[in-house]
């Protein structure tokens, strides 16, 4: 479906962006070959055509193996430079962007690789394309405590090109209060924080009260079915607490995109965001999932320039650069 003009030209913040969910076929073919790896499929489209997604375990899967192309930091600035071109023609001033190192770490790829590559893309984005954006490191949840906390120490001397920590990957079993301590040290160290509370995962309710209540998040991501429970919608408005939510990939992940739910949230004056998540996978990019809001809600601009607004209120932009966007 096309996308609106109003809807591209809205100066929009995307706060929900994996940047390894951003790698195209194309790109991961480009790295293959540099990297001397020899890829399942022979071409893009045959990579397309394999993604079928009907859990968050089964995308998971395809999104983990596709990380075997990214190994250099160069690969790294590749990845991010052509995300950062793409929110530049989708008028995103300002990104969030989640990076996975213990999905490169474990793998053997430094650390350093990975930080080092993408904070150089940042730098080069701001200068060349006008967008600011910076980095989110996401812990494992499916990984174990531990692992986390020796990430989160292998962290602190890139901290400040790290705005903040988040939790991801596979929710079942894995509640934000495994990773108390973690974020209570990361907290400690200065880092804002937030944590994936998937749609429709076993226990979200739950989930969604420790991230709040328990560990102090800053942000929710996802957290969609916070309106099913009056009590933690009251909370969400009460800690002033953001919500970035992603229709597209709920399609994907759920079999529904939710934008009922996220309408009603809005309506309630929840601070509901729109997001992209891994738009290499799941065929979308910010403004295609604002389309896919304006499409299935039937909602017309007033609302669309509210998420838009909410994205640059609940962002951890501070100082002249948020005054300058509410
Ligand atoms: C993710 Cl949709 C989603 N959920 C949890 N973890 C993720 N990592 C990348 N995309
Ligand atoms: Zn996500």
């Amino acid at each position: 479906a096309a996308v609106d003009p109003f809807v591209l030209g809205l100066p929009k913040a995307e706060l929900h962006l994996h940047i390894e969910g951003t790698l195209e076929p194309e790109l991961k073919f480009a790295l293959a070959q540099r990297n001397g790896i020899t890829l399942e499929h022979a071409t893009a489209e045959e990579v397309r055509a394999s993604y079928a997604f009907d859990s968050l375990a089964s995308f998971l899967t395809v999104y983990y193996d596709s990380m075997k192309v990214l190994q250099g930091a160069e690969d790294f600035y590749d990845l991010a430079m052509a995300y950062l071109r793409k929110a530049a023609s989708q008028n995103v001033r300002y990104a969030e962007i989640f990076f996975d190192p213990q999905a490169h770490t474990s793998r053997g790829v430094p650390f350093a690789n990975v930080v080092g590559g993408l904070r150089r893309a940042l730098v080069d984005a701001r200068r060349e394309l006008g967008v600011h954006a910076e980095l989110i490191m996401c812990f494992l949840r499916d990984f174990t405590a531990e692992h986390a906390m020796s990430t989160l120490m292998e962290s602190l001397p890139y901290k400040d090109w790290i705005l903040g920590v988040g939790l991801d990957s596979d929710e079942r079993g894995n509640p934000p209060a495994k990773f108390a301590a973690v974020f209570a040290r990361a907290r400690q160290e200065g880092y804002l924080l937030t944590m994936h509370c998937d749609i429709d995962q076993d226990n979200t309710h739950e989930h969604i009260r420790q991230a709040m209540e328990d560990i102090g998040v800053d942000r929710v991501d996802h957290g969609t079915n916070a309106l099913e429970r009056p009590e933690l919608v009251a909370s969400l408005k009460d800690r002033g607490l953001g919500l970035t939510c992603c229709p597209i990939s709920n399609d994907w992940v759920t079999g529904s995109t939710k934008v009922s739910d996220i309408a009603a949230l809005l309506d309630d004056g929840v601070k509901v965001t729109l997001n992209s998540d891994d738009p290499a996978y799941f065929g979308g990019y910010v403004a295609e999932n604002y389309q896919r809001f304006a499409d299935e809600s039937g909602r017309g601009r007033e609302a669309l320039v509210q998420l838009a607004r909410n994205s640059f209120e609940v962002s951890w932009l501070t100082g002249r650069e948020r005054e300058h966007y509410l």
